[in-house]
């Protein structure tokens, strides 16, 4: 698609990420991929995503899941015992949009903390730890997002994440990242993904989201994790067959993609700066560093809904997370004009204010 037709003409879709379809390149590899029955171990295009995984994250083994909830909620069920906590952030995916997984699959509490940007420091954490008296439940889990999704595509400060991690072990607590969108952090800190995920004993992330792939998540651990993992996705129907048609597409999501995640995360700083400009929307465009906006439009007089309503008119889709906040997220089938012509559509709904930051 010409940049020209999608700036123009085509809908301009800032729900997620997750909409990005395969390019071409993926639907060839799908066509052509080798395959065999992965329940058995025998898909040959599995194993070699699987492989290079753990190979990026510095670990021992992945295993590949259908989606990001799977993998979250098998590692948060391999990590705890029925009747413990998990720690998160308030607004955490594991806890605000896995449904009640937390409680049904693994049947443990959330122990949700509030922290600004979403970054859970050790001194957060370490007040909610339930003391050790028997008739209190137990933590049994940290679970940290990054870069953190509700909060607006926020970047864990290595220095404070590996702070956090460490910590937690000393205090007997294993750490589970959720990193759907672990590349766009590393992208953002230029470096490797290994090194700013080193310290959580488990790692999830997303193929399906900036990194462009139709379906699936990679799990990653220490092998003993993993095999346990590989029972628990079986046991929620999540072990796949033929599925190296997916993991083809997944193997050049993960080696090809990554490298231009840069523009989309220019992009979302792009419509940051035109949006802060706007009267009556709240949004701090410093703190945008990834692909993720999120502001709140109280001071426009509408509600999301509305906002939403009338953007969807003009052809461009922006999601309401609460009554009060629009999510904006960018990725590759968003170029730059469309999300000026997004930026125009905003402007026009809820009063123009000065474009000075808008300027590229
Ligand atoms: N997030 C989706 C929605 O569910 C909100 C989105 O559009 O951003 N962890 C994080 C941090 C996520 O953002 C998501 C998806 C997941 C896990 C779950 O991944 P999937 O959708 O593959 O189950």
């Amino acid at each position: 698609m010409s940049s020209k037709s999608q700036s123009q003409s085509e809908i301009i879709d800032l729900r997620s990420d997750t909409v990005t379809r395969p390019t071409p390149e993926m639907r060839r590899a799908m066509a052509e991929a080798e395959v065999g029955d992965d329940v058995y171990g025998e898909d040959p295009t599995i194993n070699r995503l699987e492989q290079r995984a753990a190979e990026l994250l510095g670990r021992e083994a992945a295993i590949f899941v259908p989606s990001g909830t799977m993998g979250n909620q098998i590692a948060i069920k391999v990590h705890t015992t029925p009747g413990q906590e998990v720690i998160c952030e308030e607004r955490a995916h594991i806890f605000n949009y896995e449904l009640a997984m937390l409680a049904h699959f693994s049947g443990c509490l959330a122990r949700p903390v509030p922290a600004p940007d979403g970054v859970l420091t050790w001194e957060r954490i370490e007040r909610v730890i339930a003391p050790k008296i028997y008739y209190r439940a137990q933590t049994g889990l940290v679970s940290l997002e990054n870069t953190h999704n509700m909060a607006g595509g926020t970047v864990y400060p290595p220095e404070i994440f590996d702070d956090t991690c460490e910590r937690a072990h000393q205090a007997g607590l294993p750490v589970h990242l959720d990193g759907a969108r672990i590349f766009n952090a590393a992208t953002a800190l230029s470096k490797p993904v290994a090194e700013i995920s080193r310290k959580a004993d488990s790692v999830m992330f997303c193929l399906s989201k900036g990194l462009g792939a139709p379906v699936g998540s990679l799990l990653v651990g220490s092998r003993a994790f993993i095999d346990q993992a590989r029972v628990y996705r079986k046991s929620l129907g999540g072990g796949m067959r033929q599925a190296g048609v997916l993991a083809a597409a997944g193997l050049i999501a993960l080696e090809k993609m990554p490298a231009r995640l840069g523009e989309d995360h220019a992009n979302a700083t792009f419509l940051a700066a035109g949006l802060a400009q706007i009267p009556g929307i709240a949004l701090d465009a410093s703190k945008v560093i990834t692909n993720i906006l999120v502001f709140n439009v109280v001071g426009t007089g509408m509600t999301s809904v509305e906002i939403c309503k009338r953007l969807a008119e003009k052809g461009v889709l922006a999601s309401g997370i609460d009554t009060e906040h629009i999510r904006m997220v960018t990725h590759m089938d968003v170029d730059r004009a469309a999300c000026a012509r997004a930026l125009e559509s905003v402007q026009a709904i809820c009063g123009r204010g000065s474009r000075a930051g808008a300027a590229d």
